[in-house]
C-alpha cells in the first residue's frame, strides 16, 4: 500500500513538538536514513498512568523488571499486543511501527506500547428521496453512513474508539457507537422495538478491514490498529423514525453520503470506499 501520510503530521497533535521530517522514499525501516533522531514525546495524560496505559519502559533504569509480552495476548493487562499486520520487531525493547517511520517516537497520545486496538462501526443505509425510493448515481444506489464530528480534530469520522481492557471487538463497537450517537425515538413507536432492532442491527456486522489505522497520533513505537465492521440497515426500517444526536464528547452526528468527496478522519475515507465496493453502491 501507500506510505502512511497522518503519522507523519508536521506537528504532534495536543502538542508543540515538530517531527522529524521523513521524506516518502525514507519511511520503511528498510531504507537507511542516516542522521534520523526522531524527537521522544509522551503526553502528560500518558504519564501520569491512567489504566489505560502502560507502565514506562523508557528510558530503562538498570534493575528495572518491567516488560511487556509483545507479540502476544496480555494475559495481566487483559489486552492483546498482537498485531493485524504480523509479527512486528522489538528493538531495543521497543516495539516498531509496521509501516515506517513517523518522525517521533515515545508514545504521544497513546496509552500502549505496540498496537493500540481500536473499532469502527459503520452504519449504513441508502439514501433515499421523499418518495422512499433509493436514489441513483450513473445508474449505482447510494449509500449514507452515520458520521460524528471530532472534537480533537473537528474533522467527520466513523464513531469509532480503542478497545477497552477485557472488551472484545463486538462490545467495544456496540459502545462506542452508543457513546458517540444518542438515539432518540421521532414518534410514538415504543422505544423498546428500537432497541431491538438495533440489536438486532448490531448482530448483523460484516467485517470490511482490521489492521493499521494511519492516525496523526501513530509514533514509531506506538500505533493504532481498527478493526472496521459495516452496520447495514438494508431496508431504512431501523432508522427511518429515529433522531440522531451527538453524544459527550462528540460536536456533531449526521448521515453523510459516501462518496469521492468525503474528507474524513485518519483512514476512514479507505474504509467507506471499501464499503461502498462492498455494497455496490456510488462512490
Ligand atoms: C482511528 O482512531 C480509528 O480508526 C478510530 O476511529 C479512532 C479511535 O480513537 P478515538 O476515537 O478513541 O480517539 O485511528
Ligand atoms: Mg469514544
Ligand atoms: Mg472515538
Amino acid at each position: 500500500g501507500a506510505v502512511h501520510i497522518n503519522s507523519r503530521s508536521p506537528e504532534y497533535p495536543g502538542s508543540k513538538i515538530k517531527r522529524f521530517v521523513v521524506p516518502d522514499k525514507s519511511v520503511s525501516w528498510s531504507v537507511p536514513l542516516p542522521g534520523y533522531n526522531p524527537p521522544q514525546y509522551t503526553s502528560p495524560a500518558v504519564k501520569s498512568q491512567p489504566i489505560w496505559a502502560d507502565p514506562p519502559l523508557e528510558p530503562q533504569p538498570t534493575g528495572s523488571t518491567v516488560s511487556l509480552p509483545f507479540n502476544a495476548d496480555d494475559k495481566e493487562r487483559n489486552v492483546s499486543r498482537k498485531s493485524f499486520t504480523g509479527k512486528y520487531k522489538v528493538v531495543g525493547g521497543l516495539p516498531r511501527n509496521p509501516s515506517g517511520r513517523t518522525g517521533l517516537t515515545g508514545r504521544g497520545l497513546l496509552g500502549r506500547y505496540g498496537p493500540n486496538h481500536a473499532a469502527d462501526p459503520v452504519v449504513t443505509r441508502w439514501e433515499r428521496d421523499e418518495t422512499g425510493t433509493v436514489i441513483k448515481i450513473h445508474g449505482k444506489p447510494v449509500l449514507q453512513f452515520v458520521a460524528i464530528c471530532r472534537n480533537d480534530t473537528g474533522e467527520w469520522a466513523i464513531p469509532g474508539g480503542m478497545v477497552d481492557a477485557e472488551e472484545n471487538i463486538t462490545q467495544t463497537l456496540k459502545r462506542e457507537f452508543s457513546e458517540e450517537v444518542l438515539l432518540d425515538v421521532d414518534d410514538q413507536k415504543p422505544g423498546t422495538e428500537i432497541q431491538t432492532q438495533l440489536n438486532k442491527l448490531f448482530n448483523s456486522g460484516v467485517k470490511v478491514y482490521e489492521g493499521y489505522s494511519d492516525d496523526h497520533r501513530n509514533t514509531d513505537i506506538s500505533w493504532i490498529e481498527t478493526s472496521v465492521f459495516n452496520f447495514h440497515d438494508d431496508n431504512g426500517s431501523t432508522f427511518d423514525r429515529i433522531k440522531l444526536h451527538p453524544g459527550e464528547e462528540t460536536s456533531g452526528v449526521q448521515w453523510k453520503r459516501i462518496d469521492q468527496s468525503i474528507n474524513l478522519f485518519a483512514s476512514h475515507f479507505q474504509f467507506l470506499e471499501k464499503v461502498a465496493k462492498m455494497h455496490n453502491a456510488h462512490f
